[in-house]
């Protein structure tokens, strides 16, 4: 039996709410093996800056909306740029997380994969592609470890950092969803986890208005 937990975070960094060890193992494997099938059916891409410079990170979705990106920039598509095909659904072991903190009835339209290996990193961002800043992001952390930074609503503020590991959830809401935030570095081999090692990261968001 896998099982999620606590209702309260454990704690709070400049406005992000994060529950360690949300999952335990069990539910981080089940997890697993739903993202593995995500993949099979919708392929991670190694997405390209809209200025040409490829990111580290390679990208997959579920759900209504897939995040992509190439030269003609950044948005939400309802395809697979690849195979043309709609993302697969969000699983509802993912699903689960979502009801569990987001606070809102509202169901996430978009499940972001994110796959991390050894020199992956993120740089500093904000995440605004989306129609209602009203809707929190839910991030789910699997595999290795990260370093995360997030900072204010201003490129400029002061940032914080700290690590995510293996079944973390961290919820950005309220003033906290327009916040900077970026991963630093992996350590790589740092978790069981996934066999080849790297990690994983979900974000599940509401990419349409309510109700759309
Ligand atoms: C803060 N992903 O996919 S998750 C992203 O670990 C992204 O892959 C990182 O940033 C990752 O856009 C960080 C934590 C997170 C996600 C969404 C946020 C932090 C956020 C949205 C607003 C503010
Ligand atoms: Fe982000």
């Amino acid at each position: 039996m896998s099982s999620i937990g606590a209702s309260r975070p454990s704690f709070d960094l400049n406005g992000a709410k994060i529950w360690k060890s949300f999952l335990d193992r069990a539910a981080q494997r089940e997890m697993t093996e739903d993202i593995r099938s995500i993949a099979k059916r919708a392929p991670f891409l190694q997405p390209m800056t809209p200025w040409g410079k490829p990111m580290t990170v390679r990208m997959t979705s579920a759900g209504r909306f897939g995040w992509v990106t190439d030269r003609r920039g950044y948005r939400y598509e309802e395809a697979h740029p690849k195979t043309g095909q709609p993302w697969p659904e969000i699983p509802p072991s993912i699903l689960t997380v979502w009801k569990a903190v987001a606070e809102t009835p509202t169901p996430p339209d978009c499940c972001l994969v994110n796959y991390y290996s050894e020199k992956a990193r993120m740089g500093l961002h904000q995440d605004k592609d989306e129609a209602d800043f009203g809707f929190p992001v839910v991030s789910i952390s699997l595999g290795d470890p990260a370093t995360f930074r997030i900072g204010g609503s201003n490129r400029k503020d002061p940032t914080q950092s700290v690590t995510l590991e293996s079944g973390d959830v961290l919820l950005m809401g309220g003033e906290a969803r327009l916040a900077f935030h970026g991963i630093d570095r992996i350590k790589f081999g740092g978790s069981t986890l996934l066999p080849d090692g790297g990690r994983i990261n979900l974000t599940l968001r509401r990419v349409a208005p309510a109700g759309v």
